[in-house]
């Protein structure tokens, strides 16, 4: 059995300066992870579920174990030395937690707690995060093409943690009972087109047209093309990019005409989930240009997402850019 531990040890060799930073900062996160999957645990017997009296930037009702899981990342890299920066759908700002001003060279971006209204059903939920390298002049918003790693942690029937550097996808499980994570799958690989397609229907009214004929497509009858797929959505993104990158087919979470942005965040949902799926051989796009590719503006900011099997995602943008 490979633990997570040696598994990142191994990987770290491979990074550019091939430095023990990352061997540090992957390590906090699996951290903050167990804790966050503790408390889920637990939640029905801590009275840590419901809501706030807070709202987030994106205007959500924030909820106790979102605040929870919030803290849990940022205690996690507080004066790690490494990491300058901490950047959180839960946080306005990003959060500086080096001792010193300026001091680390990293900057960590963190969705901590996905699927949010999963949260009180014990329906799947999960953290997302994506490490990257500040410029010498301090800049921290680069395109997803420049992360250092990327991955997530699902908290469904196990948890698994998910991540890549570059080099190949690799999943681990938890083992409750060791408190460990290991190896379950290494070099996930994709498949070119799957059996499902995941997304909210009931906002077609507010798709354009190309969207809604796209979604169309894929619940025509054609037995020559896999057709029609079945729908599959858990309200959260983890857990239905999961389904697909072990199975197949693809996400949506389209812009819509009023809201052309859509509703999931670049930095810490969008890119990080890109890079995974990328690496194992997926695809990962806004339906008009790909996700790497988008040089960010402000941390929070919004992009249209079409994620999954290579070809799959390709039949969407077809329909994205007809004239
Ligand atoms: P969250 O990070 O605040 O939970 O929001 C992101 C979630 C995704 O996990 C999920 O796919 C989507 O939002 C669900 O949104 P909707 O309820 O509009 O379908
Ligand atoms: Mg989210």
């Amino acid at each position: 059995m490979v633990s997570l531990t040696r598994h990142i040890f191994e990987q770290q060799c491979l990074q550019p300066d091939g430095t023990e930073e990352f061997f540090t900062i992957m390590n906090r996160i699996v951290s903050g992870g167990k804790r966050i999957a503790r408390a889920l645990r637990e939640a029905g017997l801590t009275g840590s579920l419901g809501v706030t009296d807070t709202k987030n930037v994106h205007g959500e009702q924030v909820q106790y174990l979102d605040a929870r899981a919030n803290e849990f990342f940022v205690e996690a890299f507080q004066d790690s030395g490494i990491v300058q920066l901490v950047v959180s759908e839960e946080m306005e700002e990003p959060f500086p937690v080096a001792a010193a001003k300026g001091a680390g060279k990293y900057a960590v971006f963190f969705d901590p707690l996905d699927g949010s209204s999963n949260i009180d059903v014990n329906a799947p939920l999960g953290s997302i995060f994506s490490i990257h390298c500040l410029d010498p002049n301090g800049r921290f918003l680069k395109p997803g093409c420049e992360q250092v790693a990327a991955g997530y942690l699902l908290y469904g029937a196990g948890t698994i943690l998910v991540y890549t550097c570059g080099a190949g996808v690799h999943q681990f499980t938890l083992d409750p009972m060791a408190g460990e994570f290991f190896l379950s799958a290494s070099n996930v690989q994709i498949p070119s087109r799957g059996k499902t397609y995941s997304v909210n229907e009931g906002n077609s009214y507010k798709w354009s047209k190309d969207m809604n004929e796209a979604v169309v497509y894929f619940r025509n009858d054609d037995k020559a093309t896999g057709r029609p797929y079945s729908l599959r959505y858990t309200g959260c993104l983890v857990a239905d990019v999961h389904r697909v990158l072990v199975k197949g087919g693809l996400y949506l979470y389209p812009g819509e005409v009023q809201k052309p942005e859509g509703k999931l965040r670049l930095m810490y949902e969008a890119a990080p989930l890109s890079f995974v799926v990328e690496q194992a051989g997926g695809l990962g796009s806004t339906g008009v240009e790909r996700i790497s590719t988008i040089h960010p503006k402000t941390p929070h900011q919004c992009v249209p997402l079409i994620i999954g099997s290579r070809e799959d995602v390709e039949v969407v943008e077809r329909f994205l850019s007809r004239e």
